[in-house]
């Protein structure tokens, strides 16, 4: 059976259009609740028994059989061995990524995660420092989606936020061993790692075991399973975000090869069959050319059953009635990837205030981002980049508020603190400040 993708048509221009577009961007992430039942008594379980409860669970859903917990971690013997392993052109690729995802975090650091303070008219300092976590765990998927990129995505920026300790857990169905996984945690500077997975990894990380230690963050994407006890640990630890299906946004002004545009479409959908790519473009034969890219370059694609499935379940070709009209759209959906594939991308750019990363120009395939461009691709999905930023250093440190208020500081502001204080009802606030003030 031949197979077709065929993202929906849609137009702005038609009576209909609302109804169509909202139908093609509804997702439903709602919760499974036999999911959260099962996370829930895994978590339980493991609260209380530890590293005899991880072991069991590691038994049962990897099929992988160890005495004790011990015996699971992964030296960094052993990920200095699987880097060692890999071909020299492999090697060269994850390091030259490294580097980049790194020299971007330190920039990233220097622009926004530095103490500062001033002092005001009275001589009192006011600041704030920041200081890293100490101790993060990154959850690392095993199986279909692993993803060797992932672990220096969230690995370099802890390493680059100063965290002492980044501990890696990673499944390994049946004790098998993804090389480059391995390898990339060597290059990021991992701690230590574990071969467990699932809601019984994330309960060893948020609740320590006697093998395992407690963190103070768990970052990293992960199945259903996973994504729940995330959001059942927080509170005891931090988590990152609960990440959806990936989504690519093109906005064309039709100056980029057909192939290309369709090709970046393929690359997110390739993801997961509820993965989003969406194409805007003002010009309605562009947009038929891009359709019939598509239908050629899909049967060469070895996810081509994939692609197929996210394109017609959730791709779309909207035909805009212009370049200002498809930079309006593209906010109300605030995609995770923005490609601005224009000859004028700066031209558009001021118009596109959310989404989780742009990218600018014909040359610059989403797909550089995911591995080398530097900038983090662990980025908001779902519409949540109205509100929240791609994965940084800033997500592995913290900031603590700095007060010094001088002699001269407590006489002017002891008697605006202690006003408010008895308008509050709140003595000793007010005796505390009143204490200080020369009589
Ligand atoms: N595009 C994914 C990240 C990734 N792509 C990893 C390839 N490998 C995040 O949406
Ligand atoms: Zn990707």
């Amino acid at each position: 059976m031949e197979l077709l993708a065929r993202p929906a048509r849609l137009s702005c221009a038609d009576a209909d259009f609302e109804r169509a577009f909202k139908a093609r961007l509804h997702w439903s992430a709602d919760t499974d609740a036999a999911i959260e039942q099962r996370v829930a008594d895994i978590l339980a379980d493991v609260q209380s028994r530890g590293d005899a409860a991880v072991l069991e669970y590691t038994a049962r859903f990897d099929g992988l059989q160890a005495a004790s917990l011990a015996e699971l971690e992964i030296t960094q013997d052993e990920l200095k061995a699987a880097f060692d392993s890999l071909p020299e052109v492999q090697r060269h690729a994850l390091q030259t990524a490294a580097a980049r995802v790194r020299s971007y975090h330190e920039a990233q650091k220097k622009a926004s995660g530095e103490s500062w303070s001033y002092r005001d008219a009275d001589g009192s300092l006011l600041g704030q420092k920041v200081t890293p976590l100490d101790r993060v765990g990154i959850y690392v998927p095993g199986g279909k989606a692993a993803y060797p990129s992932s672990v220096l995505m969230n690995a370099v920026p802890a390493h680059v936020a100063g965290v002492r300790e980044i501990i890696m857990v990673v499944p390994t169905p049946k004790g098998e061993r993804n090389a480059l996984v391995l390898a990339a945690a060597h290059v990021a500077g991992v701690s230590r790692a574990f071969t467990i997975g699932g809601a019984q990894a994330v309960a060893a990380l948020a609740y320590g075991t006697a093998t395992v230690p407690a963190v103070d963050k768990i970052t990293g994407p992960g199945n259903a399973y996973v994504a729940a006890a995330k959001r059942r640990v927080f509170g005891t630890v931090g988590i990152d975000m609960i990440a959806g299906p990936s989504e690519i946004l093109v906005l064309a002004d039709g100056s980029t090869p057909p192939d290309w545009v369709a090709m970046d479409l393929f690359s997110q959908a390739e993801h997961d069959e509820l993965a989003q790519s969406i194409l805007l473009c003002p010009d309605a034969a562009y947009i038929e050319a891009v359709q019939q890219a598509i239908d050629r370059l899909l049967p060469e694609m070895p996810r081509a059953e994939i692609i197929a499935r996210s394109l017609n379940g959730r791709g779309a070709l909207i035909l805009t009635r212009s370049m200002e009209e498809a930079c309006e759209i593209s906010n109300r959906i605030a995609p995770e990837h923005l490609e601005i594939s224009s000859n004028d991308p700066h031209r558009w750019e001021p118009l596109l205030r959310h989404a989780g990363a742009i990218f600018l120009g014909a040359f610059t395939s989403e797909s550089l981002g995911d591995y080398c461009a530097g900038p983090n691709h662990v980025l908001p999905t779902s519409g949540t980049a109205r509100f929240s930023s791609p994965l940084g250093v800033y997500d592995f440190q913290k900031r603590s508020s700095i007060i010094e208020v001088s002699e001269q500081g407590a006489q002017s502001l002891g008697g605006i603190a202690a006003t408010l204080a008895y308008g509050e009802g709140l003595q000793a606030h007010a005796r505390a400040a009143e204490m200080r003030l020369k009589p």
